[in-house]
């Protein structure tokens, strides 16, 4: 990497833990120096050496309009000028709440928060609450952010309680969370055979993003809200990266499943910290100061960041938004399938609305297990090819990737360019 962003690596690791503000940015899974980055705009970011990259982790999510959106920035800077927090409430926060209810229509309710952590450690909080249960369900390989709860692995069994994944989680508090297999609809009716009135709440990630892009096999959704339906369990969609991506109503919509709650980040914060929780009224009455279950944030509603949301939100609901992104990110997909192929190389790649995974794997992979079974070292040299030719992929095998709407076709084909250098070497 150039010797600025080295430079200011060995400076940032004196004071922050590994010179960064959250783990996977320090490249400990693909190895060498990140770039630090000064700017971006549309699809592009340049380091501090002046480097250009088109971008395709997109802040992980929340640029899907591209960087720097003229509409956004501007939203910003005219909330800025009047307020930078008030902590109280604004006109403009009932809006992105009237927003979000309308775009999923299974939100009748909302509180915003500041991080798809607190979205969903609320909404967890808020499912025990409401059921005056504790067992919590997750899935291996399903990301929800840090709360303590969900820093939880598979127990000895997976119907057995699960053990920290996280040094500094009681293994008391691990106790109460269960991890299946996701897409292992067998393993999940059987638990809730067992232990189905016991369970709060399953968390999922509809369409599984952390383990790098996974789909939902067919049935798979429908069981779950069938099984938490029967035994009063809450289904809550975690869709801080699937919502607005997978489409306009999120995964919830594309797949046709009504949870009963959902969370919300990313796009919905249009790259300033927004989150969200939401679902049905009876539930979410029980918030406080409504009700029992307690739940606050300083920021919460922040009046510059609700004003990029709601820029974003706005130009992500036009006409013909969603199916033009799509088509950018199909053609990326295929485009890099073919470039594989012509290599001989053993690679597949797949899309679901502006996201994307690639595997080193003959075909996508459908659980946890089959994602372990993606060849790293070969991604890993490929990311630093493609960084080396100026296409910034996620540092890491085991992240989706992103497109935005500011891709066309003159970035598609730059990095189908350096995918086939890439691939032959
Ligand atoms: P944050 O607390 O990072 O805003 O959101 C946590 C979260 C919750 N739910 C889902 C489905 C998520 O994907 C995330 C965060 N995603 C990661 C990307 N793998 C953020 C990147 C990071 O941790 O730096």
């Amino acid at each position: 990497m150039t010797s600025r962003n080295d430079s200011l690596f060995e400076r940032a690791r004196k004071r922050i833990p590994a010179g960064v503000n959250s783990p996977v940015r320090a490249f400990r899974a693909v190895g060498g120096t990140p770039p630090f980055f000064e700017r971006a705009s549309g699809p592009h970011l340049w380091d501090a050496d002046g480097k250009r990259y088109i971008d395709y982790v997109g802040s992980w999510g929340p640029m899907v309009l591209g960087h720097t959106h003229p509409a956004v920035v501007e939203a910003v800077q005219a909330a800025a000028s009047k307020a930078l927090s008030f902590g109280a409430p604004t006109e403009a926060e009932v809006e992105l709440a009237e927003a979000i209810c309308r775009l999923v229509p299974s939100i009748e309710m909302v509180r915003l928060v500041s991080s798809g952590t607190e979205a969903t450690m609320s909404a967890i909080r808020l499912a025990r609450g409401h059921t005056g249960r504790s067992l919590v369900v997750k899935f291996e390989g399903c990301y929800h952010g840090h709360a303590d709860s969900l820093l939880v692995k598979a127990g000895s069994g997976a119907l057995t309680f699960g053990n920290p994944s996280s040094a500094g989680v009681p293994p008391e508090t691990a106790a109460h969370t269960l991890v299946l297999d996701f897409n292992d609809t067998a393993q999940m009716n059987a638990l809730f055979k067992e232990k189905g009135n016991q369970i709060a709440c399953v968390i999922v990630e509809p369409v599984a993003g952390n383990m790098n892009l996974v789909l939902p096999k067919s049935g798979f959704l429908e069981a779950l809200r069938e099984n938490c339906s029967r035994h009063g369990a809450v289904l809550l969609f975690d869709e801080v990266m699937t919502g607005f991506r997978v489409a306009l109503g999120g995964a919830q919509a594309r797949y046709g499943i009504k949870p009963d709650l959902t969370t919300l980040g990313k796009v919905i914060g249009g790259g300033l910290p927004v989150g969200a929780f939401g679902g049905k009224r009876d539930i979410m009455e029980k918030i406080a100061p409504l009700g029992p279950v307690y739940q606050a944030g300083t920021l919460s509603g922040n009046p510059v960041a609700v004003a990029a949301g709601l820029a974003t939100l706005k130009l992500v609901e036009e006409k013909g938004f969603q199916s033009k992104i799509e088509a950018t990110t199909k053609l990326l997909v295929e485009g890099l399938m073919a470039e594989a192929r012509k290599a001989s190389v053993v690679f597949s790649a797949q899309s679901i609305g502006s996201m994307f995974g690639l595997y080193f794997r003959a075909a996508p992979p459908t659980s946890f297990a089959e994602v372990m079974q993606c060849d790293k070292d070969r991604f890993n040299k490929f990311f630093h090819h493609m960084l080396e030719r100026g296409v910034y992929l996620a540092p890491s095998a085991y992240e989706a990737g992103f497109v935005s709407a500011s891709h066309g076709h003159a970035e598609i084909d730059a990095t189908l360019a350096a995918a086939r250098e890439a691939f032959k070497s």
